[in-house]
């Protein structure tokens, strides 16, 4: 299989006309790979993300041809999915303020050029979600742009139809996943589109990668919130003197590990409401205590 794009955290293959997205176990905490991976970690986040489409199927068509259909190495981690022709724009809701949105607010009382009320703070609940697109950083940081720089990337009509459906997919999944335990203060979602011209999702969708998930019951604004799942690894990289957040990262402990994949686990049986079950190449014969 020829390998087409290498990320940070996943690899995507082409497979004949098809292309195959594969998650590794690796986690980033500001920004920088750690050279420990988290066991299991692109199994739960591929299984969640799956269950995440199909749950969405009724807003959008998506890019999953198969879930299964994949090279028995990569069983679980990776989804076939068809290719498409990507829009040139992250589509990010927002329903909480946090990261690059507070940095924004905080300078212009404003993200993507939409205001927002005085007086929100770091974690504030935002009065209603909203679109805040940005760039495809080739290198760097991703930038906001505002809805009619978007309209002009894309056209007015596509900007429109990208923005109602990045709410919608957000306010479907913010809704089920709160009423689970888990806050989804915003989600990053990616459109490609078919050769007639229909939109379909892509990429990951509402996993812990592409959006912040914060336990329900930790929330409280005017603070740094407690992430769902690697909160772990960035309390004890910050704990790490002498490592300047630039690469390589530190190995991390045995115990912040387990930790930590616990909480993976955490997130996607809060949101499913079904028991983590390791999918593999023979989890049928995989020994279980
Ligand atoms: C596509 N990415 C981002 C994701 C990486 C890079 N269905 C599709 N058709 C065409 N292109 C893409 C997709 C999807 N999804 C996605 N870049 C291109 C990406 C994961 C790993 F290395």
């Amino acid at each position: 299989m020829r390998l087409v794009h290498s990320g940070k955290i996943r690899d995507l293959y082409a497979d004949g006309q098809d292309l195959i997205l594969v998650a590794s176990d690796k986690v980033s905490v500001y920004d920088v790979v750690l050279p420990t991976p988290i066991p299991d970690k692109g199994k739960i986040l591929t299984q969640l993300s799956l269950w995440w489409f199909g749950r969405l199927a009724d807003i959008v068509p998506n890019h999953v041809i198969s879930g299964t259909d994949v090279p028995a190495e990569w069983a679980g981690r990776a989804v076939r999915c068809r290719r498409l022709e990507m829009i040139p724009v992250e589509c990010i809701a927002r329903g909480y303020l946090a990261g690059l949105g507070l940095d924004s607010y905080r300078a212009s009382g404003s993200v993507s050029g939409v205001p927002l009320p005085p007086g929100l703070a770091e974690g504030s609940r935002l009065p209603e979600p909203v679109f805040t697109p940005s760039t495809k950083a080739t290198t760097g940081h991703d930038e906001f742009m505002t809805f009619d720089d978007m309209a002009a990337e894309v056209g007015a009509e596509m900007a429109a139809e990208l923005r109602r459906i990045t709410l919608e997919v957000y306010q479907r999944g913010a809704d089920l996943a709160a009423a689970r335990g888990v806050l989804i203060a915003d989600t990053k979602l990616e459109f490609g589109q078919t050769p007639d011209g229909s939109l379909v999702l892509a990429d990951e969708v509402l996993t812990s990668d592409s959006s912040r998930f914060w336990a329900a019951e930790d929330w409280q604004p005017g603070r740094p919130q407690r992430y769902l799942d690697k909160q772990f690894v960035r309390d004890w990289s910050s704990t790490i003197t002498g490592w300047d957040r630039r690469p390589p990262g530190p190995p991390i402990p045995e115990h912040v590990v387990s930790a930590t994949r616990a909480r993976y686990i955490e997130a996607f049986e809060r949101i499913t409401q079904d028991r983590w079950q390791e999918v593999g190449p023979c989890s049928s014969t995989t020994q279980t205590s």
